[in-house]
């Protein structure tokens, strides 16, 4: 069982690589199991409606604790059994996440904030992050070629998505890898083989 995580900022190619790492993956003949936070739950999928569409104003501390709300959820009835299972969980954003929007961007405190995720997730941390790090206005303009509607915290302005920029591009620990996304979706999907080939064991460290 592998637990791998991908992070990065807006538009950053995070959807991309884990719908390619699943099917990859899967290939290899692994159980792979991809998710997408927040979601994935009745629950979880509820507490995203309200914290990225609602139109009503909130506190940031409100905000927060939707995206944990659902965080939970997830965690306890989808992510655990399936690691528990044997599975390969990649899941599009985790953790670090809420560190670099809720802490950098909304400026709650750092350990206040870390202590609460660690309840949403009952201390559950990822084998292997990858965090795809992409400049603000490429990742703005990828999302607008996309054709992707903005919703609340995608409106913030570019001082907001900088310091979550840069709260990413900060990270360090075990297991986490930064990729430049800036490169080629081939160049970007090489790069993260490389680091879940290793993660997931068995796999070899074929060419992509
Ligand atoms: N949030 C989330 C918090 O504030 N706190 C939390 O704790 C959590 C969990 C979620 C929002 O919630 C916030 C952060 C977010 O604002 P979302 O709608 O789920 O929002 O979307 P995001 O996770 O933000 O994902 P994005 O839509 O920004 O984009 P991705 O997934 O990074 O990018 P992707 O893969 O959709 O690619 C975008 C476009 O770029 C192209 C793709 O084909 C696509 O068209 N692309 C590339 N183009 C050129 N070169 C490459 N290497 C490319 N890779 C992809």
């Amino acid at each position: 069982m592998t637990f791998v995580v991908v992070e990065g900022p807006e538009g950053a190619g995070k959807s991309t690589l884990v719908r390619w790492l699943g099917t990859t993956l899967r290939a290899e003949g692994r159980a792979v199991l991809t998710v997408r936070e927040p979601g994935g739950t009745p629950i979880a999928e509820a507490a995203r409606k309200l914290a990225l569409k609602s139109r009503h104003d909130r506190a940031f501390g409100a905000e927060l604790f939707l995206f944990l709300a659902a965080r939970a959820d997830l965690v306890e009835r989808v992510i655990r059994p399936a690691l528990d299972n044997g599975q390969v969980v990649i899941a599009d954003r985790f953790g670090l996440s809420t560190i670099a929007y809720q802490v950098a961007g909304r400026g709650l405190p750092r350990a206040d904030v870390e202590a609460a995720l660690r309840v949403a997730t009952g201390g559950l941390t990822p084998d292997l992050t990858l965090i795809l790090d992409i400049p603000v206005t490429v990742g703005r303009e990828r999302q607008r070629s996309a054709g992707k509607a903005q919703d609340r915290i995608e409106r913030e302005d570019d001082t907001f998505h900088t310091r979550v920029r840069e709260a990413y591009r900060s990270a360090s620990g075990p297991g986490i890898v930064h990729i430049d996304a800036s490169q080629s979706k081939k160049a970007v999907q090489e790069a993260a083989w490389r680091e879940v080939a290793a993660a997931t064991g068995a796999l070899s460290l074929r060419s992509t």
